[in-house]
Order: C-alpha cells, then sequence, then structure tokens
C-alpha cells in the first residue's frame, strides 16, 4: 500500500497494520528491559539501579486474574506498566523510533506530535487476562477525540496468547458504553450480544505493529498458552487535539513533544474555562 491508501484504509476502518517496523535487534532489546522491568518490580535490582527502579514499581500493576503470584525465578506475574518513558530509555527511544513516528505523522496528517501514553501491556504465559471491548476515547480528557494508538508486537501475537480484537469502523460510531475492561480469562469481550460477532482477531508477527483511531473499539483475549504476549503500546496527537480535563482534574498538563514543534522537549496545555486550552 501506498502512503496514500494506508491513511485512507485508516479512516474507513479506523486502523492500519504495518508489518516488520522493528528489526530482530530492536526486538531482542526491548524483551531483555522487559525482564529487568520484571525485575525491578520483584526488588531484584543492582544497586546501581535503585533508583529507577523505584520508579518503575510505582507504576507496574500486578495481573488481577493470575492464579499465582510468581511465573518463572520468582518474577511477579504483570498486566501492565505504565509511563515507561519515565524509567526506561529503551522505551522512551522507541515512542520516538522514526519508522513509527513516520506512520503517526502520516496518519494524523501532521509533522508535530505530542505523547499522550507509553505503556506496555503483559499477557503472561497461562495467565494473560481478558481486556473487554472498549473505546479509548471514553477515558481520554482530550478533544476532539481524534488520537492514534499504536500497538507493537514484541512477542507474536495470536488469537491464543490475546492478539488484539477490534470491531473494524466502529470508530465511526461515536462514544457508546461498553461496561467493565479487566476481565477474567472465561468472560467473554462484551456483554453486547449484537456486537460481539463483529470482533475481529488482528494477530501480528513480533516486530509489527497495530495503529488505530482512539474511538475505534477494541479489547483482547486470554493468553492459554505457553508464549507471552507483551507489547508496547504509545499514544500520539498533533497539537489541534486540545487538553480538556474532567472537574477535579489538574487544569494543566505537559506532555512530551515527539517530533517537530521546533524542536522543544515538551509543552505544557492549560485547560480553559470554554474548553478551549
Ligand atoms: O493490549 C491489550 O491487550 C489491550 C490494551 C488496551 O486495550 C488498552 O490499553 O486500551
Amino acid at each position: 500500500m501506498d502512503l496514500k491508501a494506508r491513511k485512507s484504509f485508516f479512516e474507513q476502518e479506523g486502523y492500519l497494520i504495518v508489518e516488520d517496523l522493528l528489526s530482530a535487534e530492536e526486538i531482542e532489546a526491548c524483551q531483555a528491559e522487559i525482564h529487568r522491568l520484571h525485575q525491578f518490580a520483584a526488588g531484584q535490582e543492582p544497586d546501581e539501579e535503585k533508583e529507577r527502579a523505584e520508579v518503575a514499581r510505582r507504576h507496574v500493576q500486578r495481573e488481577p486474574f493470575a492464579k499465582d503470584e510468581t511465573q518463572g525465578n520468582n518474577l511477579p506475574v504483570l498486566r501492565k506498566a505504565e509511563n515507561t518513558r519515565q524509567y526506561s530509555e529503551v522505551f522512551r527511544n522507541l515512542a520516538q523510533h522514526p519508522k513509527l513516528i513516520a506512520v503517526v505523522q502520516e496518519l494524523t496528517g501532521s509533522d508535530d506530535l505530542l505523547l499522550f501514553r507509553s505503556t506496555l501491556m503483559f499477557k503472561p504465559a497461562f495467565h494473560g487476562s481478558s481486556h473487554g471491548l472498549h473505546q479509548d476515547s471514553a477515558y481520554w480528557p482530550m478533544e476532539p477525540p481524534n488520537l492514534v494508538t499504536v500497538s507493537i508486537a514484541l512477542n507474536d501475537a495470536t488469537p491464543e496468547n490475546g492478539c488484539f480484537k477490534v470491531i473494524p469502523k466502529s470508530h465511526l460510531w461515536g462514544m457508546q458504553s461498553w461496561g467493565h475492561i479487566a476481565r477474567e480469562q472465561g468472560e467473554q469481550l462484551t456483554d453486547r450480544k449484537e456486537v460481539a460477532e463483529q470482533q475481529t482477531d488482528m494477530p501480528l508477527s513480533a516486530g509489527s505493529a497495530l495503529f488505530f483511531h482512539s474511538l475505534m473499539v477494541h479489547g483482547s483475549g486470554p493468553n492459554t498458552t505457553p508464549t507471552p504476549r507483551n507489547t508496547a503500546l504509545y499514544a500520539y496527537f498533533s497539537p489541534q487535539v486540545r487538553y480538556v480535563p474532567k472537574d477535579g482534574k489538574p487544569g494543566e498538563k505537559t506532555f512530551p513533544v515527539v517530533a517537530g514543534l521546533g524542536g522543544q522537549t515538551e509543552l505544557t496545555l492549560v485547560a480553559q474555562t470554554d474548553g478551549r486550552s
């Protein structure tokens, strides 16, 4: 697909798969860092990594439905790690990978990009639970709801180990109600029977990536296999998107700049009373 075709596919379907975005060496470096973050979560860091490990520990979440407390090597069973760019050079650099940024610039039509989210999603062997169908923009204080997320597979992601499921074209449905996200292994991904059969598996080989619109309905199944399914997930937006926090949330928020904007490293968006920032 040429660039124009990729953009129009994304606009129509709400998602785009780009194969082989990362090299084997880059995947290996990400996997090694994931192992290190699990060691940090277990308090197994060397002295020179203490400070970084403490920050990382504040951002990891244990798998809520794990059958055991630990997996091999006494490492904890984790579900995710948020804000990876704060404590991981590997994942800070990955957020600005030139191949990744080029696709997001193409899909948003903007040379200037800010980073909304930098996360690792883990589906540990046998333990990984499901993510119920949802729309990300329902949870994000950003208007218009027009962000682009990428999920980069760091292992092969299959229907059996919990790859993404999307409902193509659902980014055109507007915001809807979906119920809870964290679901046990045996649970359906949605209680809405009328849409359940529209879910489509998005298997990815390691190093390939799924880009999707922040209004697209998506989720993922359980991991019932001996193979983990780990992904790096980033959400990006152009400066046309405004920060519109709900009551009680901070009136301004600083976001990292990952491309353009004259080379500045971050930008503070101020929420204004009329909803504009
Ligand atoms: O990676 C997954 O399994 C699902 C992640 C997801 O849906 C999200 O964080 O919005």
